[in-house]
């Protein structure tokens, strides 16, 4: 285990900088192995005054609220669905969404877990400071507490002060848009909308936007979902765009402007040549940058990849300085999700202070992306397994379904929209190296299969359990056609 560089008596053992997902992970470990923990969490208020409290940004303007509004989207379409189910007496038409009482509800449910992450942090002895903190030297913060300069000392530090939105270099951007920061507390209704960035954060705000009644365009630069499985990337823009959000491909916007009335003019170039709209509302999603500039990081001597503002570190987690951490959003090729950094915390602290020697590791991590149609996958996309082992190493088992929670929906009667790749490795009799799920409850249906990859799971083995009936996830059971077979994806019956 790395050891501090001098022999020192620090106040201290260990100072997070950071309380969101991996830091209070961290914080609450260590405190629980009996260290002296402090935490630092402070937000700095977004361009348009947006703040809010402790948790990072998961629980306060990512994962939860995003998840809360996705599921409000969900209920409209269980609304539309319900005289195909033999409803009577429920007008899809006459349903509209109360933006402001969404807001407040998902607000409310956000400030109280905010709230709880304080107890918990008391009561694991960790002290709390809402300042932000940077280096003075390797083992000194400094801090402003009430107008009034401080230092404290630690032993270890952990860097856990993940990312914030990027704005892209447009004028007009800062001033007149929104990020995600904004959004999920956003006051008024957000009208007519265009989201401008196409992968997850992008697609799955202008998803449940769409859902819950707003003109909704996403603006494309290039491709959809970058680092996802590209076939089924297309399919979820299918779904979206035959489900009322319109799509602006390969388009970038120059310009933002605002009118007196409010309005925000969009200047864009692109396949659809110089175009010029009008949006009441424009969400930018192009990709967060870790907050790591403000740490100042040069008085530690902790390297920064110059690029992405990430920070490097070796598989203990620790920075080219051997006391100093980084864990979540902030660590150089992890991946940007909370469990990962709540885990990643967890196994710190526990190396650290409870004598243990395990380190993280972020292969087959599953995630899921909360569009309408919703995608989960765990492990390589198909291109991406056929760089590392090879094309003609490569098998993928595919199947289209029709989910049989539409399968008697006037609303959704779409066949076949479901869908199931498994991507396997021939040369080692066939193991899974992919799994891709499209259809309800994406989320639920793959978080299940993270210890089969991690073990190795071969095809062979998913057709040899017995999986549930009637159910989606037995597609992945099931899956038996092999993709460029010239054999049909479709599922018959039962
Ligand atoms: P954060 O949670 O960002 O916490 C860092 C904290 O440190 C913040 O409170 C910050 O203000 C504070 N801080 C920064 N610098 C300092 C400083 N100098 N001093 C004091 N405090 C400081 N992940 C999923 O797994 N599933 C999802 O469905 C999902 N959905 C998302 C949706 C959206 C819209 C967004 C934006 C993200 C989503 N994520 C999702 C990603 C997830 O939120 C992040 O991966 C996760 O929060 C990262 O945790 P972290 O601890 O690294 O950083
Ligand atoms: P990502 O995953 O970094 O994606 C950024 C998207 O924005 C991507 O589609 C980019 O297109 C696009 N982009 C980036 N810059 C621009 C400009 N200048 N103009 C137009 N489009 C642009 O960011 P997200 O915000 O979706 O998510 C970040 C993480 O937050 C994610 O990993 C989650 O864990 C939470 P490109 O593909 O580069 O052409």
């Amino acid at each position: 285990m790395a050891t501090p560089s001098d022999s020192g008596t620090y106040e201290y053992d260990l100072i997070v900088i950071g309380g969101g997902s991996g830091g209070v992970a961290c914080a609450k470990a260590a405190g629980d192995a009996g260290a002296k923990v402090l935490c630092f969490d402070y937000v700095t208020p977004s361009p348009r005054g947006t703040s809010w409290g402790l948790g990072g940004t998961c629980v306060n303007v990512g994962c939860i609220p995003k998840k809360l509004m996705h599921r409000a989207a969900a209920i409209g379409g269980d609304i539309a669905d319900a005289p195909s189910f033999g409803w009577e007496g429920v007008d899809r038409k006459a349903a509209k969404i109360n933006w402001s009482e969404l807001v407040q509800r998902v607000q409310n449910h956000v400030r109280k877990l905010s709230f709880g992450y304080r107890g918990e942090l008391r009561s694991k002895g960790v002290t709390y400071i809402p300042a932000i903190a940077s280096f003075k030297d390797p083992h000194t913060i400094a801090y402003k507490q009430r107008g009034e300069d401080k230092t404290v000392t630690g032993k270890y530090i952990v860097i856990a002060c993940g990312g914030r939105p990027t704005y892209p270099d447009v004028p007009g951007a800062k001033e007149y848009c929104i990020t995600s920061d904004d959004l999920f507390s956003l006051s008024t209704e957000p009208g007519k909308v265009l989201c401008v960035g196409a992968s997850y954060v992008s697609l799955e705000c202008a998803g449940f936007l769409t859902e819950l009644g707003f003109d909704t365009t996403v603006m494309v630069r290039s491709i959809l979902l970058r680092g996802f499985d590209q076939e089924i990337a297309e399919k979820v823009g299918a779904y979206m765009e035959e489900h009322g959000t319109k799509f602006q491909k390969e388009q970038t916007p120059v310009a933002f402007a605002k009118k007196e009335d409010g309005k925000i003019i969009v200047k864009s170039t692109g396949k659809l040549g110089d175009k010029e709209e009008e949006f009441d509302t424009v969400l930018l999603a192009t990709g967060r940058t870790p907050v790591t500039e403000a740490l100042n990081l040069e008085a530690a001597g902790v390297k920064m990849d110059a690029r992405t503002k990430k920070i490097p570190v070796d598989k203990t987690a620790a920075t080219n300085v051997p006391f100093i951490y980084c864990i979540g959003d902030a660590q150089l090729g992890a991946p940007e999700l909370t469990p990962t950094a709540i885990l990643s915390g967890k196994i710190l602290a526990k190396r650290l202070f409870g004598g243990s020697l395990e380190e993280m590791v972020y292969t087959d991590v599953p995630t899921a992306v909360f569009t309408p149609l919703e995608y989960g996958s765990i492990g390589l996309p198909e291109e991406k397994a056929k760089d590392v082992v090879g094309e003609s190493n490569v098998v993928v088992y595919h199947g289209s379904f029709t989910p049989l929670e539409w399968a008697i929906s006037d609303e959704r009667s779409h066949e076949g929209e479901g869908y199931v790749k498994v991507v396997c490795d021939k040369t080692r009799e066939e193991t899974v190296m992919g799994l891709h799920y499209l259809g309800p409850n994406a989320a639920e249906v793959i978080n299940g299969w993270a210890p089969s990859l991690r073990l190795g799971v071969r095809k062979r083995d998913l057709e040899r359990v017995v999986g549930i009936h009637p159910c989606c996830a037995e597609e992945i059971n099931n899956v038996s056609v092999i993709k460029g077979s010239g054999v049909s994806e479709a599922k018959g019956g039962c």
